[in-house]
């Protein structure tokens, strides 16, 4: 499938991927031998005993026959499997690891320039300080910077399921890392966690110079609303981009709202297909494209997919949208416009 020379050879931009999305199972692994950090198993609280039984614990969202995400014994959900691989990162050289792990899968895609989500507060509750993790994300940053021409940006993710004290504790400790954080955004499992409840520690971020954009995760449990929320209502104004979103396509109202207000919206096909039909994904995403509204493509997580990242999911919606290279080339150059790097930084970029 990436036999693509065109859609290869494109200078790309990323804006929606998550730092502990390319946790895969081995990596985790390493990163739990190199520590002596056993990783627990949350259905059975017993320590992973094998690579193996991790691996299959681990696979838990690949639409594969005889789909094992239903197999609830075995297999974690997403979140958990997520979460699961933070505990057994603890050193600097971890962070720095993990970093480089995903700058140079970049380089070798063409990726020019990334803004990347991190999850401090799921970093910190398993006893991880920010400045372990910064450190490290910083001398990855800079080393893909100066020898892999990857250059990168911080977007910091409250946990919508925690608590908005929680956030603000976070937003503080940021402070002291603002040259690496661009932007605020808000991930984690959204059921019942509007983007309003947070909304004080966003107009703060706002005020103090943020970029700000929120995830609104597609399907039916995720109510329109939501996305309502973050293109007019985040700290008084709405975001700056949303994330994901696509439910707004079966809204004529909100997807006008949303093209009015020039909002990006970074689309995720591979985190879509998994539980939604095909035709509808890929209608919805060619509809939105065809409005005129600025959407650009990320891979959320891709260990957690079928290993897709950023260029598999531009060939996946390239075959399903039925776009042709010129769009595809759109798609590329609307991640420019929607990234909230300095005007002649982006010049230089592509
Ligand atoms: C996430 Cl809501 C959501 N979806 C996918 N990946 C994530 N990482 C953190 N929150
Ligand atoms: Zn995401």
């Amino acid at each position: 499938t990436t036999n693509d020379p065109y859609v290869s050879a494109i200078p790309k931009i990323e804006l929606h991927i998550h730092i502990e999305g390319i946790i895969s199972a081995d990596l985790k692994w390493k990163f739990s031998q190199r520590n002596a950090q056993p990783i627990t198993n949350p259905r059975t609280n017993q320590p992973f005993s094998s690579l193996e039984e991790l691996r299959d614990s681990h696979d838990t969202l690949k639409p594969r026959a005889g789909n094992r995400m239903d197999n609830s014994e075995e297999t974690l959900s997403f979140f958990e499997a997520y979460y699961g691989g933070f505990e057994a990162l603890k050193t600097t050289r971890d962070y720095y690891d993990l970093a480089m792990e995903y700058y140079e899968r970049a380089a070798g895609m063409n990726v020019r320039y990334a803004e990347i989500f991190f999850d401090p507060q799921g970093h910190t509750r398993v006893g991880t300080s920010w400045e372990t993790m910064m450190e490290g994300f910083r001398a990855a940053q800079g080393k893909a910077e100066r020898e892999l021409d990857v250059k990168s940006a911080w977007i910091m993710c409250f946990l919508r399921d925690e608590s908005l004290e929680s956030a603000t504790q976070h937003y503080n400790a940021a402070l002291k890392y603002r040259d690496m954080i661009i932007g605020i955004g808000l991930d984690s499992n959204e059921v019942g966690r509007p983007p309003s409840l947070f909304d004080g520690v966003f107009a703060r971020a706002r005020n103090d110079g943020f970029r700000l954009t929120a995830h609104c995760d597609v399907g039916k449990h995720y109510p329109l609303d939501h996305i309502h929320q973050v293109a007019l209502g985040i700290a008084g104004i709405g975001a700056d981009r949303i994330d994901h979103g696509l439910n707004a396509a079966g809204d004529a109202s909100l997807t006008t709202l949303i093209k009015s207000k020039e909002l990006g919206m970074t689309i995720c096909p591979w985190s879509y297909i998994r539980h939604q039909p095909l035709d509808e994904v890929f209608g919805r995403i060619r509809a939105l494209f065809d409005a005129g509204i600025m959407i650009s493509i990320g891979s959320d997580d891709p260990a957690f997919m079928e290993d897709t990242w950023v260029l598999e999911n531009l060939l996946v919606v390239k075959k399903y949208c039925g776009f042709t290279n010129v769009e595809v080339q759109k798609l590329a150059e609307n991640a420019i416009n929607m990234c909230w790097a300095s005007g002649g930084a982006k010049e230089r970029m592509m």
